[in-house]
C-alpha cells in the first residue's frame, strides 16, 4: 500500500537499544556469580570468550552516561540469573542484587526506562547439571528467580521480557541452546524443553501480574516473515509450514496458551511430541502477555524441494547460524532470495520484511509490539582520531525505521524500537569482531587493549533521529 502521508511515530515512542548480560558484562566469576552454560561452553579458539566481553560490569556508569547522551528513552538489558542465584535455585547472592540495584538506579537517574530481559541464553550451570530445561524442576527455579527480580526491582522497572529467543534455542539447539552434546533423540528433547520453558514463562507472567499490577510483561522470540521461494503452491505450503514451526508455535503458546495446530502435527509426525498434562494446559491459558517483543534481523525464504548447490557446505553453516532456516526435506528447505543483499556475515538484509513481520504478528495477536533487536553486524574499523565510519549501519537502520513508520501507518500498534546493540559486545558465536554497537569498544578477540569507548558515526545519527522522534531518516551527518 502506498500512502499520501505517513503516520508519525507516536509521542512517547520508546527509542532504545539492547544488550544481554553474558555478552556485555564480563566479570564472569566475580562477586559471587555462579557459572552459566555459556561459561562452560566451548568456543572456537580464534574467537573471544565471554570472560571480559565489554567489561560493562565495571564500567556501567560511564556506559549509561553515554546511552543518556545518545538520547535513549529505554535501555534493554538482561539479568544474569546466576549472578542473583549462583546455583540457579539456592541462596540469593547479595552482591549480585547490589549490582543490578546500582545499574537500574543509574539508568533511572538518567531518565531512561529500563526494559529487563529475565533470561537471555545464560542458564545457570548448576541447573544444567541437573538436566537443565529437560528437568521440570527448572520451571520452579525460573519462577522463583522471576519473582525475586519482580520483588527486588519491580518498584523501578515497568517493562519485563521473559525469555529471549526461545525459538532459536529450540531450532538451533546445538549453537545457542541448552542441549548437552551427544543427547540421544535431540529434537524430541528440545521440544520437551520448549514445553517446560513455556510453562516457566506462563508462571512468570502470572507472577508479574500478581506482584506488579501496573507493570507489563511479554515474550521476546525472534520472528521473521517466511517467503516462498516461488509462487508454486508447494513452495507456499513449505513457507506456511516453516512459519508455523519457526514463529507461530511460540507466539500461539505465549499469547493464546495453546499449541499451533500445524506445528503440533509436525511434531506428531516426526515423533517429537512433548508430554503434557491437563494442568499444563490450564497454566498456559492463564499466562497472558501484555505486549509482544520480537527480534528481527532478516526475512527467511524456503522452498518445498528445490535442490541446492553445495548442500553439504550449506548444511554446516545452517547448523551454526541462527539466522538461516536449515531444512527438513519433507517440510521446508532453506532457499536463496535473489532480491535481497547480504551483510558481511552472509545474513540477508530485508527492511520490507520487517514491515511484513509487524503486520503478520499484529494481525494474529492484536497486542502492542516492540522490536527488541535489529541491527547490522560488521567488521567496524577504528580509524584516525578514534573515528568509526559505520555508514552501512546507518543505512541499515534508516531503511528499517522507514519500514516501521510504514507499519505504523498500516495500523500496527508499535511502541518501541531497540536496535542491537547499544554498545559493542561479543557475538553469540562470531566473536567481538562482529560489531553491532553505537559505541565502539577498543579491544580485539584476544587483546583487551584499553577497552576505551568511542562514539561511532551511527551514534550521532541515531541521536539526531531520536531527538526528531524518528523524522530525521536521511543518512548523511557530519562526523
Ligand atoms: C540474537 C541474540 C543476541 C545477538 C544477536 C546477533 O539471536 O538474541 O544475543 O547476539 O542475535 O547475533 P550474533 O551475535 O550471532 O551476530
Amino acid at each position: 500500500m502506498h500512502y499520501q502521508t505517513l503516520a508519525p511515530f507516536p509521542p512517547g515512542f520508546l527509542w532504545g537499544a539492547s544488550t544481554s548480560a553474558y555478552q556485555v558484562e564480563g566479570a564472569w566469576n566475580e562477586d559471587g556469580k555462579g557459572p552459566s552454560v555459556i561459561d562452560r561452553a566451548q568456543f572456537a579458539p580464534e574467537l573471544s570468550d565471554f570472560t571480559v566481553t565489554s567489561d560493562h560490569y565495571h564500567r556501567f556508569a560511564g556506559d549509561i552516561a553515554l546511552f543518556a547522551e545518545l538520547g535513549l528513552k529505554t535501555y534493554r538489558f538482561s539479568i544474569a540469573w546466576s549472578r542473583l542465584y549462583p546455583d540457579g535455585d539456592g541462596e540469593l547472592n547479595p552482591q549480585g542484587v547490589a549490582f543490578y540495584q546500582r545499574l537500574i538506579d543509574e539508568i533511572r537517574r538518567h531518565g531512561i526506562e529500563p526494559l529487563v530481559t529475565l533470561y537471555h541464553f545464560d542458564l545457570p550451570w548448576a541447573l544444567q547439571l541437573q538436566g537443565g530445561w529437560s528437568n521440570p524442576r527448572t520451571i520452579a527455579a525460573f519462577e522463583r528467580f522471576a519473582r525475586t527480580a519482580f520483588e527486588l526491582f519491580g518498584d523501578r522497572v515497568n517493562f519485563w521480557l521473559t525469555i529471549n529467543e526461545q525459538n532459536m534455542m529450540i531450532l538451533k539447539g546445538d549453537v545457542i541452546g541448552t542441549l548437552p552434546p551427544g543427547t540421544p533423540d535431540p529434537q524430541k528433547t528440545l521440544y520437551q524443553q520448549n514445553h517446560h520453558m513455556m510453562l516457566a514463562q506462563a508462571r512468570a507472567m502470572i507472577a508479574c501480574h500478581e506482584l506488579l499490577p501496573s507493570a507489563k510483561i511479554g515474550p521476546a522470540p525472534n520472528i521473521s516473515c517466511v517467503y516462498p521461494a516461488s509462487s508454486r503452491p508447494e513452495d507456499v505450503i513449505a513457507a506456511n509450514n516453516y512459519s508455523s514451526i519457526r514463529n507461530w508455535l511460540y507466539l500461539d503458546l505465549a499469547c493464546h496458551g495453546r499449541y499451533n495446530a500445524l506445528a503440533w502435527r509436525f511434531m506428531a509426525e516426526k515423533g517429537y511430541l512433548p508430554s503434557i498434562t491437563a494442568q499444563d494446559l490450564d497454566l498456559l491459558a492463564q499466562g497472558r502477555p501484555d505486549f509482544i517483543a520480537f527480534n528481527y534481523y532478516a526475512s527467511t525464504t524456503v522452498a518445498a524441494d528445490a535442490p541446492r548447490e553445495n548442500a553439504a557446505a550449506q548444511r554446516a553453516r545452517e547448523i551454526e547460524d541462527q539466522q538461516l532456516p536449515g531444512m527438513d526435506s519433507a517440510v521446508y528447505i532453506g532457499a536463496d532470495n535473489p532480491h535481497l543483499e547480504h551483510n558481511q556475515f552472509g545474513w540477508y538484509i530485508d527492511p520490507v520484511g520487517l514491515r511484513v513481520t509487524c503486520r503478520e504478528i499484529y494481525e494474529r495477536y492484536h497486542l502492542p509490539l516492540i522490536v527488541t533487536e535489529n541491527g547490522l553486524g560488521a567488521f567496524d574499523k577504528l580509524t584516525a582520531g578514534n573515528k568509526i565510519h559505520d555508514d552501512d549501519r546507518i543505512r541499515y537502520l534508516s531503511d528499517h525505521i522507514r519500514q516501521l513508520q510504514l507499519a505504523i501507518t498500516d495500523g500496527v500498534a508499535l511502541f518501541g524500537y531497540c536496535p542491537w546493540s547499544a554498545i559493542d559486545l561479543v557475538s553469540t558465536h562470531q566473536g567481538i569482531s562482529k560489531r553491532y554497537g553505537f559505541v565502539y569498544v577498543n579491544r580485539d578477540e584476544h587483546d583487551l587493549k584499553d577497552l576505551a569507548r568511542h562514539r561511532k558515526k551511527s551514534f550521532f545519527w541515531y541521536q539526531r533521529l531520536i531527538k526528531a522522534n524518528g523524522q530525521r531518516l536521511e543518512t548523511d551527518i557530519e562526523y
